[in-house]
């Protein structure tokens, strides 16, 4: 009988669905070389040689937070000199600095803040799109999301409408963390639930809004755990078709309350990157965000599925600064991600929110 590796890869280059248990053999046996040549013909069977990229801003209001996350260097308690929470007048100005530059999406996520209601982040959301109506806006992580509607009372299809009809048009993929009950009580104790996340995002996705769905990976988590994530997500997308990306994000350990356990190297990334696109079939964009990973693996990502690196930033967010990646002052070119696409033999393609190709890419 032909090796069992063998076989799975043949289900993989045949474009046939891989079980959990494929995908752990795949992790834990396959060479690296493979991985790159399965996770690529994936990719191209499902975006040729495209590589997408945004003119994206992130708009994070604050940095306060109800919740906290062994992992996350960003929150500060109140009084802290490092805490922030622009007032509106400033997320305003935020805004404006950004109009004229062909900015096509704001993402908007910050900590959950202890005052905010839902009309306030209605507010917010009608504020930016009036500043920018160019600009779609992604907003808030399902925690945020499940956070301010369950304080206003609503059901989630409820609070999720009236931040439509506010203008919120997609749902970042942060939050989920691990999807495991067990790990995520050890990692993020008071955070919300698996259950939330998935209720928040099953709801958008019947209600028609377009989501991303995010694993954080390289802790205390085991394979079997990442395969159970993208396990869930895959289900749910069968139902749904919901999900546009799937972003992976390599726990960085820089100042946060788990840094003990260190980072995992640059290869089990590209393996990790690589599983998540041969396993998530049915999610059509793989993003290796830049901003996390550093340019330098991010230019490998598109050796191993990736065919998104997410956008140009403009020095727009603290999140992963403050966790301790390369770039202090994150900023990307459309040059830069040109040259980027051409060197890995790949078209460099201008996207917006919704991975239509923009006019300026068409040109
Ligand atoms: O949920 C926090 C992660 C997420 C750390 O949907 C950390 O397009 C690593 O979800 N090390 C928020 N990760 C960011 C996010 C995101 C980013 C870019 C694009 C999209 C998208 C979504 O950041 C959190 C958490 O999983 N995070 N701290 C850390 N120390």
């Amino acid at each position: 009988m032909k090796d069992r590796l063998e076989h799975i890869a043949d289900k993989v280059r045949a474009g046939a669905r891989i079980a959990p248990d494929e995908a752990l053999r795949l992790a834990e046996e396959a060479p690296l070389w493979l991985l790159s040549e399965l996770a690529t013909g994936v990719r191209r069977r499902l975006n040729g040689d495209k590589l997408y990229y945004n003119r994206n801003i992130h708009i994070e209001p604050t940095n306060l937070c109800l919740f906290n996350c062994r992992f996350c260097s960003y929150r500060r308690p109140k009084g802290s000199p490092e805490a922030w929470d622009y007032t509106m007048e400033e997320i305003e100005e935020l805004a404006r600095r950004q109009r004229g530059r062909g900015i096509t999406e704001v993402h908007i996520v910050g900590g959950v803040h202890p005052d905010h209601d839902l009309e306030y982040y209605c507010g917010l959301i009608r504020r930016v799109r009036s500043i920018l109506p160019e600009a779609a806006v992604k907003a808030f992580t399902a925690i945020e999301l499940s956070y301010m509607i369950r304080k206003a009372g609503l059901t989630v299809r409820e609070g999720l409408q009236r931040l439509i009809d506010a203008g919120m048009q997609a749902i970042p993929g942060g939050g989920a963390e691990i999807f495991d009950e067990e790990l995520r009580t050890r990692i993020c104790p008071d955070k919300g639930s698996t259950a939330e996340w998935f209720e928040v995002h099953r709801t958008a996705h019947e209600l028609g809004l377009h989501t991303n769905a995010t694993i954080l990976y390289g802790h205390i988590e085991t394979w079997r755990h990442r395969i159970d994530h993208l396990d869930r997500l895959r289900t749910l997308q069968d139902r749904t078709r919901g999900f546009d990306a799937f972003v992976p994000l390599k726990y960085r350990n820089y100042g946060n309350s788990m840094s003990e356990i260190g980072e995992v190297s640059v290869i089990e990334d590209l393996k990790m990157l690589a599983l998540c696109r041969i396993y998530l079939d049915n999610v059509p964009h793989l993003k290796a965000y830049w901003v996390m990973y550093g340019k330098a693996t991010a230019e490998l990502a598109l050796q191993f599925g990736a065919d998104d690196v997410d956008g140009t930033i403009d020095d727009s967010t603290k999140i992963y600064s403050m966790a301790g990646a390369d770039d202090r002052r994150p900023v990307m070119t459309v040059a830069e991600v040109e040259r980027m696409a051409r060197e890995a033999g790949l078209r460099p393609v201008e996207r917006d929110t919704f991975y239509q190709e923009t006019e300026t890419s068409k040109r």
